[in-house]
């Protein structure tokens, strides 16, 4: 048994074959030593051939050259490092190229380098924490626009449609025209009032309860949202049915037994739904637009929760819709 050290590992093999000394030929006469040592894990089996001259004792080796050794390597153990996972630097060098890794799955930091173009990884599948980051954009369509950060919708806004909706809120809403007093359909189903949402964004009107006189209150319910476009006009009535209400789209039909808009006096009360008073319009029996079969219309100018309490800033509604009353219902106001 012989050993020797090579690159700092050291190997033990079981027989040595001198060949001649340098300047001859390699030893090709012996038949190759093909058994593995099973003696030792690290074992190589190699040939050798080493020079016959004296052994290097000196500074200086005034013996024969040695001739290089040559060694064929036919059977190195190959060892898996199951060891504890690698924490070390990030590894900046050349891709590897070699066999995929089977060993232990690699807990370490994430791998910010380059991206990997080598074999595809077929290892166990990442059981982490799930990624808590906004849902993905397709291009540059996000579920809501525009949100910060992109694809979320402000606290207390919801995405309906692609857009960013938010609940009925002080300073939202105003109230900008009562049909009180209908004439060409009967009263009370032809009844209605209109609101005006003063913000770029959509208003949901679901959760919005409306008060009248009395114990008169109705909330907005619904399955699907009762949007008020922004900068946009909603209209809420006694009758859904176009026949019974004069020819008005109604975004939302409270039903004329939930309220009813007397032709003296009354009061509409919008209320966000912690209670507090979005807006309030109280006319009186005289002193403000009365004609029957026109609406009492906000001056257009006039877009105002507070300065729409005032007999001054309404005027009679005009022109003719539908069935053949006046007003604008769900449109900008004109004063006739
Ligand atoms: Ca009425
Ligand atoms: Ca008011
Ligand atoms: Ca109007």
């Amino acid at each position: 048994m012989a050993a020797l050290t090579l690159g700092g590992c050291a190997y033990e093999w079981d027989s040595l074959r001198p060949g001649p000394d340098a300047g001859g030929t390699p030893d090709v006469g012996t038949p190759r030593d093909t058994a593995a040592d099973t003696g030792n894990a690290t074992d190589a089996v190699a040939d050798a051939r080493v020079d016959g001259g004296a052994a290097d004792t000196g500074a200086t080796d005034a013996g024969p050259v040695d001739a290089p050794i040559a060694m064929d390597v036919i059977d190195v153990p190959v060892v898996i490092d199951s060891g504890p996972p690698d924490t070390g630097p990030l590894d900046t060098g050349p891709l590897d190229t070699g066999p995929l890794d089977t060993g232990p799955r690699d807990t370490g930091p994430r791998d910010t380098g380059p991206l990997d173009t080598g074999p595809r990884d077929t290892g166990p599948v990442d059981t982490g924490p799930r990624d808590t980051g906004p849902p993905a954009c397709v291009g540059s369509q996000c579920p809501c626009a525009p949100t910060t950060p992109a694809g979320w919708c402000a606290i207390g806004a919801a995405c309906m449609g692609g857009t960013c909706v938010v609940g009925p809120t002080a300073g939202s809403l105003v109230i900008t025209e009562i049909m009180n007093d209908p004439l060409a359909v009967a009263d009370p189903l032809g009844e209605w009032f209109e609101v005006y949402n003063r913000v770029e964004t959509p208003v949901d009107l679901r959760g919005l309860r409306v008060r009248g006189n009395g114990t008169e209150m109705f909330e907005v319910t619904g399955a699907n949202p009762v949007v008020v476009a922004g900068r946009g006009y909603a209209v809420l009535g006694a009758s859904g049915e176009t026949a019974a209400n004069g020819g008005v789209a109604m975004t939302y039909v409270y039903g004329s037994a939930a309220m009813n808009l007397s032709n003296s006096s009354d009061v509409i009360t919008l209320l966000a739904a912690d209670g507090s008073t979005i807006d309030s319009v109280a006319y009186p029996a005289s002193g403000w637009p009365e004609t029957m079969g026109r609406s009492k219309a906000l001056r257009p100018a006039i877009l105002d929760a507070s300065m729409n309490d005032v007999a001054v800033a309404w005027c009679p509604g005009g022109p003719a819709f539908g069935a053949g009353d006046f007003g604008t219902p769900g449109a900008a106001n004109v004063c006739q």
